[in-house]
């Protein structure tokens, strides 16, 4: 009896375990990103934009400037692709300037795409995102884009574009360089999560008649 309860404590504990990794992938835990795919076409219906959420972007890189735009992310750990959706605050018109597009890991210097990256679906691919949504054919809501990145690692990303706010041109960008933490599961799970939570109810079920038959003076059916 004692080994039974035993076998059901560690099958409590495994679904348990299956549950939060099954949330640990499906949203963004900065310095961790969500980890999934995306298409870059400036199409951002595939984004989930709470989920994916990643990191604000402010005037200047800087934590005591406006807010003028986010960032998302997802680590396709199959192909070792990072994609990115940048998107400005809904008053804040991003600008179609391409050379102000960008994302930099570990180093300034080290640009991993811009906003004349091609995109033919091998990465680096950019796309604007929204362009001439306000009637003026140089402002945009933002930009998707993607690059080769190693993983398991850690690095450091800036990510920058420039926007319109307060009648000029500025910059927008994340706090400096912050830290990206890839761990890329070996095996993802794919087991729907109703399912693992009616297999852990399962289980809490078999511990508890276990316990309560263990406990009881009157002798309860066997299962
Ligand atoms: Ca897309």
């Amino acid at each position: 009896m004692k080994k039974l309860r035993q076998i059901g404590m560690l099958l409590l504990v495994v679904s348990m375990s299956s549950i939060l990794l099954t949330s640990f992938v499906n949203a963004a835990s900065p310095p961790q990103p969500t980890y999934g795919v995306a298409t870059v076409d400036g199409d951002i219906s595939e984004w989930d934009l709470v989920n994916d959420f990643f990191v604000n972007m402010t005037r200047a890189g800087r934590p005591d400037k406006p807010l003028e735009a986010n960032v998302s992310l997802r680590m396709d750990c199959i192909n070792y692709v990072l994609y990115v959706l940048v998107l400005t605050q809904p008053e804040v018109p991003g600008i179609l300037s391409p050379a102000d597009a960008w994302a930099a890991i570990n180093v300034i210097s080290n640009k991993t795409y811009h906003g004349d990256s091609v995109d033919d679906g091998v990465p680096p691919d950019f796309a604007w995102v929204g362009v001439g949504y306000d009637g003026n054919s140089s402002h945009v809501q933002g930009y998707e884009a993607s690059f080769p990145l190693d993983c398991p690692n850690s690095y450091n990303i800036k990510i920058h574009i420039e926007v319109f706010d307060d009648s000029a041109w500025q910059t927008a960008a994340t706090l400096d360089f912050i830290p990206l933490l890839l761990i890329c599961p070996t095996v993802i799970p794919e087991v729907p999560i109703g399912s693992v939570i009616a297999v852990t109810s399962m289980m809490v079920a078999l511990v508890v008649y276990f316990e309560i038959r263990s406990r009881s003076r009157f002798r309860l059916p066997e299962v």
